[in-house]
């Protein structure tokens, strides 16, 4: 389909969204979430995306929902953004596909609670990012609140979410909240390099561990426990665990068809 506000791009296994309202440093309007929340889905139909990256177009990752459009919203205007924000970043959770967060510059409000829906983050060394929400008299609306400690624990979390002050790559990096600080210029190669990484293994066990970690962290430890079995059993009827350990023994790299 035809997208206005977003890029997309499918290389080698690699499907790559770019936000694309540079005017606006990339604030999500309905619209965008819209079209975001389609291309999402559009990769994840596709069975030759293996990775996806996310990233914005010019100076911002995303610069948070747009707050010209939000500034008049009624209550329940309100809540039917943030329901569609919230299934946005659900179905990015819940993909089979890895999602690479490529953060440009600013990852602010809905920014920010994009970047921790991901799987994975690498940052330009110049990026700024946080949850200046209470600035505008409201508080994070796409899941901030909840992610957010789960990721750096409940008093970073609240530092960040009291104040509304963005931090650096480098402090993001010391919290956990990005995976690796890059050169600005070399963002785009180095998130490429870790999804051509990743597009090489079994896109089944990519799928399994993603979803794995995710279940796991929201129930008990005996429970993730026996969902790694089930999954851990499903994975010797596959034919790429076959392929994988064959391969070891034969002394050569594995060619996994992701079944
Ligand atoms: N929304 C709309 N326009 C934005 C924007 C945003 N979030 N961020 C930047 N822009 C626009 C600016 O208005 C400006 O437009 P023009 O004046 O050129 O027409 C253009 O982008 C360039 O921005 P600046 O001129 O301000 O650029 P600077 O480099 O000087 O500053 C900045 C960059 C990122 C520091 C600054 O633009 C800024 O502070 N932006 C706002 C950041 C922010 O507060 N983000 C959080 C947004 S609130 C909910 C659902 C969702 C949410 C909450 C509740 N429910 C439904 C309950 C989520 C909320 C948010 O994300």
């Amino acid at each position: 389909m035809a997208y206005r506000n977003i890029i997309i791009e499918k290389k080698d296994g690699v499907g790559t969204i770019k936000i694309n309202r540079p005017k606006v440093l990339n604030a999500l309007n309905k619209d965008t979430v819209g079209e975001f929340s389609k291309a999402v889905g559009e990769l994840e139909q596709d069975k030759n995306i293996k990775v996806a990256i996310l990233t914005g177009e010019g100076k911002a990752f995303i610069a948070g929902a747009d707050i010209g459009e939000m500034k008049d919203m009624s209550s329940l205007e309100a809540k039917e953004f943030a329901e569609i924000g919230h299934n946005l970043l659900m179905k990015i959770e819940n993909s089979r596909i890895p999602f690479i967060a490529a953060v440009n510059g600013y990852a602010l409000g809905g920014g920010c609670e994009v970047l921790m829906a991901c799987d994975i983050c690498i940052a330009g060394v110049s990026a700024k990012i946080g949850q200046p929400e209470i600035n505008l008299g409201i508080h994070p609306g796409f899941g901030g609140t909840q992610r957010l400690p789960r990721l750096v624990g409940r008093m970073k979390a609240k530092d960040l979410l009291l104040t509304g002050r963005s931090i650096d790559a480098k402090e993001a990096f010391q919290i956990g909240l990005v995976n690796k600080v890059v050169e600005d210029e070399k963002l785009i190669d180095e998130a490429r390099k870790l999804a051509n990484m990743i597009a090489e293994k079994s896109s089944v066990q990519t799928g399994f561990i993603k979803s794995l970690v995710n279940k796991g962290a929201d129930i008990d430890l005996h429970s993730a426990c026996s969902l790694e079995i089930s999954y851990f059993s499903s994975s010797f009827s596959t034919e790429d665990q076959k392929e994988g350990m064959t391969a070891f023994l034969e002394k050569r790299k594995p060619m996994f068809k992701g079944k």
